[in-house]
């Protein structure tokens, strides 16, 4: 079911397919994000009308400090610039600028059993991780992701392997609504990189890496200057062998050849080759830099836009302006459909 190289759409006039993908501002993007959503991201907005939303709603289901989150959010706009998303390509926008999601979620919630919520893995696990606060939005956190996607129709929705049991809950979640309404939902598909669909943490690498974990020296994050790069690869976890090939219980090591031949636009066996007989030591520096080279241009990018405070301001009123005239359309048939007075 995963769409490994979907058709773009014809340079002859045929109308664009339609992406829809988001991203929480709950900290600076991580090398998982970039290598596992964004890089992506960026490419296919080049051959389909793509919609990029910062998922400041999400982000609410885990508890926040209100000045760090608000400064996030505009940080997440920021680095999605700087990683390449270009406005006049796509529409990056924040999601609580957009009422209809909220407005979506709503309905949903009431198409979506109960069971099948509880059995989303990421459900499980962030309620390990914050018991002491395990609420209802965190529930219903795959409700709201439905609703960002089938609002705009979503043909295809560029995520990380991690988020392929939500889009098959959007999926089923848009055929039962059409069974009961008629054909109001487009069934979106997942677009998972076949190359690096994870990025594991550089802690433990049997876990994914991830911009909330508690342990700094777990992830990379985008911004993270070049010595602290290398200086965290360096005590990237292993194992206590010498070779470096990919191999099935090698996780650390198949996930920095992950990293390097992504970042270096390597195969695997080409990156295995480059350190045929060379040590763990070598092979964890070399990795860091050509991570931080990498991501330098980015970091420039970064900070000339963040800097700009009326740019980015442009760039998120356009962005709601443009998702709501499209999204609101989808409401309307929505309210009609299940009855409301509109
Ligand atoms: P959090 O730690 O706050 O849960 P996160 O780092 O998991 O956040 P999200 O904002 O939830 O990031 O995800 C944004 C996108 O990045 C999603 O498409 C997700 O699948 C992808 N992604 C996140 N972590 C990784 C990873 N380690 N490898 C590949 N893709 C990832
Ligand atoms: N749950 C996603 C973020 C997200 C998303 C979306 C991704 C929210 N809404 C819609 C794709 C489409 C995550 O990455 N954790």
């Amino acid at each position: 079911m995963t769409t490994e190289n979907p058709t773009p759409a014809t340079p002859g006039g045929e109308k664009k397919k339609i992406i829809f993908s988001g991203i929480q501002p709950t900290g600076t993007f991580t090398l998982g994000n970039y290598l596992g959503a964004l890089k992506n991201w960026v490419q296919l907005q080049e051959d389909y009308n793509a919609l990029y939303c910062v998922v400041d709603l999400h982000s609410l289901t885990i508890r926040q400090e209100p000045k760090e989150l608000r400064e996030n959010t505009l940080s997440a706009l920021a680095l999605l610039l700087a990683v390449g998303i270009d406005p006049n390509k796509s529409i990056p926008f924040i999601q609580s600028h957009v009422h209809t999601h909220a407005e979506l979620c709503w309905v949903l919630d009431c198409y979506i059993p109960y069971g099948e919520l509880g059995r989303m893995t990421q459900f499980k696990d962030k309620s390990a991780v914050h018991a002491d606060n395990i609420n209802a939005g965190l529930f219903n956190y795959p409700a709201l992701m439905a609703a960002d996607i089938l609002l705009y129709g979503a043909d295809l929705v560029p995520v990380g392997a991690d988020q392929k049991q939500h889009l098959e809950l959007s999926r089923n979640t848009a055929i039962r609504f059409n069974n009961v309404h008629g054909n109001v939902f487009t069934v979106p598909e997942p677009y998972i990189s076949k190359d690096v669909g994870k990025v594991m943490s550089l802690q433990t690498p049997t876990k994914k890496m991830s911009k909330s974990d508690s342990n700094p020296k777990s992830y990379i994050s985008i911004l993270d200057k070049p010595e602290t790069i290398v200086k965290k690869f360096k005590s990237a976890v292993t194992d206590s062998e010498t070779e470096i090939v990919y191999r099935e219980g090698k996780d650390g090591v198949n996930n920095l050849l992950t990293i390097y031949a992504a970042v270096t636009g390597q195969s695997i066996g080409q990156a295995e080759q480059a350190f045929a007989g060379k040590g763990y030591g070598d092979f964890k520096l070399a990795v860091g830099e050509a991570v931080a080279e990498h991501l330098r241009p980015m970091q420039e990018q970064y900070a000339k836009i963040f800097a700009d405070k009326a740019y980015l301001t442009e760039i998120y009123k356009q962005g709601a302006e443009r998702a709501l005239t499209i999204s609101k359309r989808t409401m309307q048939k929505v309210y009609k459909k299940v009855g409301l007075v509109v």
